[in-house]
């Protein structure tokens, strides 16, 4: 029996001596993960050596671990494949929390190798090793945000942590996980047989209970004003086709979540809006009029159904509740469910489907159910007040107007990628899109510093699509760092900086809740501050431009996504109420003092009414 350095037998006959590195390259080949996104330092550098003799796998640098996360986040997103990330030891491993949490509150999996103490050594104070209360701690930090974590001590444990490691992220509601890898594991060697991934995953999907499925189907197909809310969970289940033919045939209007938008096409005749404080007044109105509400994959936070409070996106009961969700836990947590079905969501919507059938063999037609009148209604009403700040003409522009120049130079296809701040509001709310995986958002956890990561990594996944990020100035300045990443990469991402040279979706709220702001306008020496982004992408090799009037954004926007290449586009926006504050046709529970005192009166009103139970 082989014996490798570090005095451990490996177990394996037959298998071939490879270093732990390289087993973690041969598995993620095998699993078909093309990319290790991540900064070299000593504790990972095995690890890209390893990758140095992977085929299959190219190394992808970018200037911040935050953004090696979001990389691989945003990759996930589009095309629903996992990447790895890799870290060295301490810093670099503790970058990557917000990036990691982000895709863990939306569900999103990952793969993250950081590089940790080596074994014979744990404890002693390391460079870049917590220690103080646990050896080798660094995971700790990760507990919370991983669906698991592993540390493995031994280089025989390797196919079975990998194994497990893989399982993990992709299978049940997906998610980061984290393995931290000591860097003697990954130097040493053993004899390893060659893996198979598949053999230690389940296939098919979770059913729900065929009871529960025809319980379901008979309220939707009594319902005189069934709606359905789609979340994220559609988009990851690949079940947005059959979430179109259940809609069709029950002539439900359909409404979506951040997550869920793009499960279904914003202009089909059925869909209803967006919803949440953000959303639309047509999408909360269809909500919560409906008599049975079909949820599917949808977490019901509190932005999404404006703080619970009753009536305006929901209102349950007296509305009934079908709740479709992989997760057992999501089942009647924030509103109780007259039917729960625990599965994936395609498999529940392929069942739903099938027992409809037997109520209504065909679809319903626009007009069968008197409810259809209300919903062309509602829609027209909100396409209308979308239309005011979308059609004003002044410069500095407003984010409407700067959004419905973007969406008319940009192809139907287009990948939209966002992060935290008014572009990510409106953007949802504001810029249709018809595809699923073509609009990206830091959604649960709403993070500043996604778009252009992320965007980067949507544009890896999809080099077939036109890929655009839409950010906020304070949204861009958090990895600004990542256009290196464009330029070394060439991805071809067209920036589109909405700069109103502050955090004004803060300073909006502020405003309206304080009437004095604090620290939310970059200023400099009292007045209005801006780096010159145009001139920004120029010192990193990137075209940088900036708008002077809408013609001359749209046709920037189109010219950059036709030029095979990075762009960046700055876009002078307003900065002033009421030019600059977004619609907000919901709810939304931010306490207020009582030393404001309007605004606390708003307050208790609103929250008078929320419906926790
Ligand atoms: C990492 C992180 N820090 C802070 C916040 C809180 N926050 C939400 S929006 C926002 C301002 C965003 O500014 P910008 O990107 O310029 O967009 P704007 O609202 O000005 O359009 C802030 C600070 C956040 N969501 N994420
Ligand atoms: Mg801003």
């Amino acid at each position: 029996m082989a014996t490798g350095a570090a005095g451990v037998s490996a177990r394996r006959q037959g298998g071939r001596r490879r270093a732990g590195a390289q087993y973690v390259m041969d598995f993620l080949e095998a699993t078909g993960v093309p990319h290790l996104v991540g900064i070299p330092g000593h504790g990972n550098v095995n690890l890209f050596d390893a990758a140095l003799d992977a085929p299959g796998i190219r190394c992808i640098f970018p200037m911040h671990e935050q953004s090696a996360a979001h990389f691989a986040d945003g990759y996930a997103r589009a095309s629903g494949r996992p990447l790895a990330v890799t870290t060295s030891i301490g810093p670099g491993a503790m970058n990557t929390v917000v990036g990691i949490a982000t895709a863990y509150v939306d569900s999103i999996p990952m793969l993250v190798f950081t590089g940790s103490t080596h074994t014979y050594m744990r404890g002693h104070s390391v460079l870049q090793e917590i220690e103080r209360r646990r050896f080798s701690d660094n995971p700790r930090v990760m507990e919370p945000i991983t669906v698991r974590s592993f540390q493995p001590s031994r280089i025989e444990e390797l196919p079975f942590v990998m194994a497990r490691a893989w399982s993990a992220a992709t299978t049940g509601r997906t998610g980061p996980v984290l393995v931290d890898l000591a860097m003697d594991l990954q130097a040493e060697d053993a004899e390893f047989d060659a893996p198979v991934p598949a053999l230690r995953r389940p296939g098919g999907r979770t059913r729900p209970d065929a009871d529960f499925v025809l319980r379901a189907a008979e309220r939707l197909a009594g319902a005189s004003r069934p709606v359905i809310v789609a979340g994220g969970g559609v988009v990851l289940a690949e079940a947005c086709d059959l979430l179109a033919r259940i809609a069709e045939r029950l002539g439900a209007p359909v409404a979506t979540t951040w997550m869920g938008k793009g499960a279904f096409p914003e202009d089909h005749p059925l869909f209803a809006g967006q919803i949440g404080d953000q959303g639309s007044t047509s999408g909360n109105a269809t909500t919560a009029a409906a008599d049975v509400i079909l949820s599917v994959g949808c977490r019901f936070t509190d932005w999404s159904s404006c703080s619970f409070r009753k009536g305006v996106t929901y209102a349950i009961p007296p509305t009934e509740l079908i709740q479709v969700d992989i997760d057992a836990q999501e089942i009647g947590k924030n509103y109780p469910a007259a039917v729960g079905l625990v599965g994936d969501a395609a498999a529940a919507l392929a069942d739903l489907d099938a027992a409809l059938a037997m109520h209504l063999p065909r679809p319903r037609a626009m007009g069968d159910l008197p409810w259809h009148d209300r919903l062309s209604r509602v829609r027209a009403e909100w396409l209308a007040a979308v239309d005011g700040p979308a059609s004003y003409a002044g410069w500095p522009t407003t984010i409407s107007r700067a959004l419905r120049e973007i969406r008319a130079a940009a192809p139907r296809e287009t990948l939209v990628v966002t992060g935290a701040g008014l572009p990510q509001g409106q953007v949802f709310a504001e810029f249709p899109v018809y595809e699923p995986r073509t609009h990206i958002t830091s959604g649960g956890f709403s993070t500043m510093g996604f778009t252009l990561p992320a965007a980067a990594g949507a544009r890896a996944a999809r080099p077939d699509r036109p890929v655009l990020a839409i950010a906020g100035d304070g949204d861009f300045l958090q990895t600004v760092q990542e256009l290196a990443l464009l330029a070394q990469e060439d991805l071809a991402v067209t920036v589109v900086v909405l700069n109103n040279r502050g955090w004004r979706s803060i300073r909006n709220f502020q405003l309206g809740a304080y009437g004095r702001v604090a620290g939310t306008e970059f200023q400099r020496r009292g007045q209005p501050y801006s780096p010159d982004f145009a001139q920004v992408a120029r010192a990193f090799g990137i075209p940088g431009h900036l708008a002077t009037d809408p013609t001359d954004l749209r046709r920037a926007v189109g010219d950059a996504l036709r030029s095979g290449g990075p762009a960046l586009i700055e876009v002078p926006t307003a900065g002033d109420p009421p030019l600059s504050v977004a619609q907000k046709p919901g709810w939304w529970d931010l306490p207020v003092g009582r030393h404001h005192e309007a605004a606390r009166h708003r307050y208790e009103e609103g929250r008078a009414e929320e419906q926790l139970s």
